[in-house]
């Protein structure tokens, strides 16, 4: 590892670049205590009666709704979160007008809590709820008041998350408007994924100007960026903020 940990040289990127967009997972929230997927002490490594892909699968939701929703609140839920330094580095950037957007795979909604605004969530939000049965929406607080049973709209259809399971589509215009971002971006910053989740890598390789990647582990596209990170994402931008007071 370098002396000064990358810190410097990003500063010198970060510092020439007009439009950053962010790009994260799972990662980026570890540090506000909630587990990532692939990690040691990720979710996948955890034992359930079902491989946790499996569950997170639409077709499991329809089959077996009930398995489906004690992993859902047992494991996905985490209404006590609170954004980290990364979150608030994010939204701190985007105010000075910096950062264009964040583009996350998280659905834990800890973005928009630190104050981000422009937050391009591909994979949904626990916190919005939809009736499979008549469209009614309904919020995160909702659902907790349902824990331990299949949360029902009053119309007595099933309320489905809006997180988006293995087997179904991501939201067009969400991914339209990410594309967009990353593509014309001058500098994209990508942390706390493993990039193993399908479309994350892609959307990565859609930059075409610079690419830092900020990542605990190594990814499978460590190579192609300009500047690779392996420290946690939080810790780091702390560090830079530092560097630039
Ligand atoms: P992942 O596959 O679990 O990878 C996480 C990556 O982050 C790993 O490579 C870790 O090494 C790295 N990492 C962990 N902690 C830190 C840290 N503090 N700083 C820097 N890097 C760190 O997760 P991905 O996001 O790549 O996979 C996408 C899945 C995970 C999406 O479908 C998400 O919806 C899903 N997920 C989201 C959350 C959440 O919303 N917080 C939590 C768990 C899983």
């Amino acid at each position: 590892m370098r002396m000064d940990d990358g810190v410097a040289e990003f500063v010198s990127i970060y510092g020439k670049a007009g439009r950053v967009v962010f790009f994260g997972g799972a990662g980026v929230s570890t540090e506000s205590g909630i587990p990532d997927f692939r990690s040691e002490d990720g979710v996948y490594r955890q034992k359930y009666a079902y491989p946790p892909e499996r569950i997170l699968s639409h077709s499991f939701f329809c089959e077996n709704t009930e398995e489906f929703f004690r992993f859902y609140f047992d494991k996905m839920i985490y209404p006590d979160a609170k954004p980290n330094a990364a979150h608030f580095f994010l939204a701190e950037e985007e105010k000075k007008g910096k950062i264009v957007s964040v583009v996350t795979q998280n659905i834990d909604g800890l973005h928009r809590k630190a104050g981000s605004v422009n937050v391009r969530e591909l994979h949904g939000s626990v916190y919005r709820n939809t009736c499979m049965k008549c469209g009614a929406k309904y919020d995160l607080s909702y659902m907790l008041g349902r824990r331990g049973k299949i949360p029902r709209c009053s119309c007595g259809g099933i309320v489905k998350p809006d997180v988006v399971l293995y087997e179904e589509n991501l939201d067009g215009e969400t991914v339209e408007n990410a594309i967009e971002e990353i593509s014309s971006c001058d500098l994209l910053i990508v942390g706390g994924t493993s990039l193993n989740v399908y479309p994350a890598a892609g959307f990565v390789r859609l930059a075409k100007g610079k690419t830092v990647l900020v990542n605990k582990s190594e990814t499978p596209l460590d190579e192609i960026a300009d500047l690779v990170i392996h420290q946690p994402i939080g810790e780091f931008f702390k560090k830079v903020k530092a560097y630039e007071e």
